[in-house]
């Protein structure tokens, strides 16, 4: 069923929150990864706001939703929804990045706050993602494990030990989201090393995959209700996106990968994304 539109605004409106605290928390630790977030902050915002079974009532139950953040750099986006969805307190959004914070510029295990795995050392995360959802399985459970990962991730050799596994074991459970902005570290995918058609090395390697539009939210959706019914085989959805969106000066540019605004630059992006 195609979304109503007051809950296609309030996930709009979310990606937006996301954005701006973004912003805030990349500003405020003076490093950081301000880019990826910004460029995954839609397809972030449908997962956590309409698909994603893990709030604050749920986060210690053994059977709800699991999600690991492969490309772990890209947190602050992340931890702005944990606190949008009441996992963390709002005020602890500004320590990120500072000593004794349990909000470090990678994502570290901490169940208390729905953090599911400790990721940012590149490669192992779609591994740990088809663990678990092997083990929701075992144990009769109707869990779901998503899986965000990036086109720089997809480089590393492990993402395809896992992705033949996951087919071979059937994981229909199992949804990998990768950000494919086309930039990376160092800069775009075509110098750096291209990963090309990923929908297409996806459904050789037997998974149900497509290519979505990543700032279309009716499109996100869609493709994750497709996700969800789809029972024999693991899915991935290829999800176009521009790094840095939302900010005009940020977008498609490979430097704000990992660097700080400085003032001028953090008022100029929370005034472009409307921070009141
Ligand atoms: C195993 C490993 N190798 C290298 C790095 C360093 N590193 C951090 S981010 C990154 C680029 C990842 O590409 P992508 O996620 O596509 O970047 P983005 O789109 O956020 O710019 C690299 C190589 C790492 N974190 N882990």
């Amino acid at each position: 069923m195609a979304l109503e539109t007051t809950r296609r605004d309030e996930i709009a409106a979310a990606a937006n929150q996301v954005r701006i605290d973004t912003i805030r928390m990349v500003h405020a630790a003076a490093c950081g990864h301000p880019g990826g977030p910004l460029g995954m902050a839609d397809f972030m915002a449908t997962l956590f706001m309409e698909h994603l079974n893990l709030d604050a009532s749920n986060r210690h139950a053994p059977d709800r939703d699991r999600f690991v953040l492969g490309n772990g750099h890209t947190c602050a986006g992340y931890y702005s929804l944990l606190a949008q969805k009441g996992l963390i307190d709002r005020d602890a959004l500004l320590t990120f990045r500072k000593f004794g914070s349990p909000l470090q510029g990678h994502p570290h295990r901490n169940h208390d706050l729905g953090i599911d795995f400790s990721t940012g050392s590149l490669g192992n995360s779609l591994s740990v993602s088809l663990g678990m959802a092997l083990a929701a399985k075992q144990n009769g459970w109707d869990t779901r494990v998503y899986s965000a990962s990036s086109d720089g991730e997809s480089q590393e050799g492990q993402i395809w030990e896992a992705a033949t596994a996951a087919a071979h074991y059937g994981a229909s459970n199992l949804t990998v989201m990768v950000d494919f902005n086309n930039v990376q570290i160092d800069g775009y995918m075509r110098d750096v090393m291209d990963v090309r058609d990923l929908r297409a090395k996806y459904e050789a390697f037997g998974w149900h995959a497509v290519d979505v539009d990543g700032h279309d939210i009716d499109a996100i959706d869609a493709a994750l209700v497709a996700a969800r019914e789809e029972t024999e085989r693991p899915s991935a959805l290829i999800l176009e996106t521009l790094i840095g969106k939302g900010v005009s000066f940020m977008e498609n540019q490979p430097g704000w990968h990992g660097v700080a605004p400085n003032d001028e630059e953090a008022a100029k992006a929370l005034q472009e994304l409307g921070a009141s």
